[in-house]
């Protein structure tokens, strides 16, 4: 596979940002290679610079549920740039997708949108903190809430993938107010609520994990948090921004039948454009001003563009008969495929899938948190990486990331991703 042209942009791109990338991930250091730069994608394919066509899974980390370049989404996203890219304003668009967004997931009453999901946990936080009028979060170890100071402890996706211990820049005032717990052992959050009584605000989580690689939440762990959040009048926060709208319609909180106090979003509603939103409770929302007291605001918040992409992504899904249950239909025919050659070569990896988010983790032993995510061998990893790329298979670049299929995968591409596989597992 010739990627010339690639290396000579990241050699180009060194020279003016940090490690030659915007995001950590996708610098591709943890699989030793350069990374491919991208010059169009459509469906399930992406093609880079130097014409390499690619079957992806990562689908720009979530969002393209559709496949990449949906006409319709983007026929609907150049009507709405002909009536300008941003007003700073209210725009109707906003009320439609709030409504959508509160018709798939009964547990949001009110719903505030922002730019990333990075933007969607930080201001939730503050929001849980300005109602219970308590200091302190619960955190999951290996569960990823964007980059907002408080998060970045013991935190998954790229800090995970690049090994790093807690961000450097994080002080020890912000630090100490975040405890973090491990997943799906509730003795953690008990002995942490029990020492913290009165004191913490919120538990966030990741009802399906996908930073540390797919890994689901047990309903009775989810259920406990529930039960312990009502008992200690601490609010339960659903980090959906992967979740949301790809498990279900109403995502994970449907699947589980779990509903959270507040819920932050990203990724598909923004159908590909920077889109985040948090919402919850009515009267915990109520709190955010100019309704109340706890502040949040932003520019580009609500942005038309965005809206339209969300609004289009959405009613896509929910006009599409069977949406979810053809996904999974996918979704499962590759991960049996997958699990036959893993079968016939002897080999017994562990593959985490709940619909269509899944990963292989290089561990034969069963991976429920981020310690047995972390028995993986990320050298293994790293080598398939690197076959499943030149055999046209795009993967994220990283042992502790989720893999995406959208509704645009075809059976040709899935049976062309279980026969690279097969060449490719050692
Ligand atoms: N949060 C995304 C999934 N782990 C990765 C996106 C990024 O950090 O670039």
């Amino acid at each position: 596979m010739n990627t010339t042209k690639s290396s000579e942009l990241f050699a180009e791109a060194q020279k003016h940002m940090p490690g030659g990338v915007n995001s950590p991930v996708r610098a591709f250091k943890s699989v030793g290679r350069d990374p491919l730069y991208i010059a169009s994608a459509k469906g399930a394919k992406m093609r880079d610079v130097d014409g390499n066509i690619f079957i992806d899974y990562i689908g720009s980390w979530g969002p393209m549920i559709l496949g990449h370049a949906e006409p319709r989404v983007i026929r609907a996203i150049q009507a709405a740039a002909e009536d300008s890219t941003s007003f700073g304003a209210s725009s109707e668009k906003e009320i439609a997708l709030a409504k959508l967004i509160k018709r798939f997931v009964p547990s949001v009453e009110i719903v505030r949108m922002v730019n990333s999901g990075t933007e969607a946990t930080m201001s939730a936080m503050r929001l849980a903190r300005g109602f219970t009028k308590r200091d302190k979060i619960i955190k999951f170890e290996g569960c990823y809430h964007g980059h907002g100071d408080s998060f970045l402890i013991k935190a998954g996706s790229g800090v995970a993938t690049l090994g790093l211990p807690d961000s450097p820049g994080v002080t020890q005032s912000t630090a100490k107010d975040t405890l973090t717990a491990r997943y799906n052992d509730i003795d953690s959050v008990h002995e942490l609520v029990d020492s913290n009584r009165g004191q913490i605000a919120a538990i966030f989580i990741e009802p399906v994990g996908g930073n540390m690689g797919c890994v689901p939440g047990r309903k009775e762990f989810l259920q406990a948090l529930r039960d312990l959040c009502d008992a200690e009048q601490i609010l339960l926060i659903f980090d959906e921004v992967m979740t949301g709208f790809r498990l279900a319609k109403g995502g994970a909180q449907e699947l589980y039948g779990i509903a959270p106090d507040l819920t932050t979003f990203g990724k598909i509603i923004g159908g590909g454009l920077p889109v985040g939103a948090y919402g919850g409770r009515a009267e915990i929302m109520k709190m955010i001003a100019p309704s109340g007291p706890v502040y949040q605001a932003g520019t580009l918040s609500g942005n038309p563009l965005a809206m339209t992409a969300g609004f289009e992504t959405l009613s896509i899904i929910d006009e599409t008969p069977d949406f979810y249950a053809r996904l999974e239909a996918k979704s499962a025919y590759l991960a049996d495929g997958l699990a036959a050659a893993l079968k016939d070569a002897n080999l017994d990896y562990t593959i985490n899938r709940v619909g269509s988010m899944f990963t292989v983790f290089f561990t034969g032993s069963e991976v429920v948190d981020f310690d047995t995510a972390k028995h993986s061998d990320t050298q293994k990893f790293a080598r398939y990486f690197g076959r499943m790329l030149e055999r046209g298979v795009y993967l994220p670049p990283s042992q502790f990331e989720a893999c995406f299929v959208s509704i645009a995968h075809s059976t040709e591409d899935l049976d062309q991703t279980i026969a690279a596989f097969r060449e490719s597992v050692e």
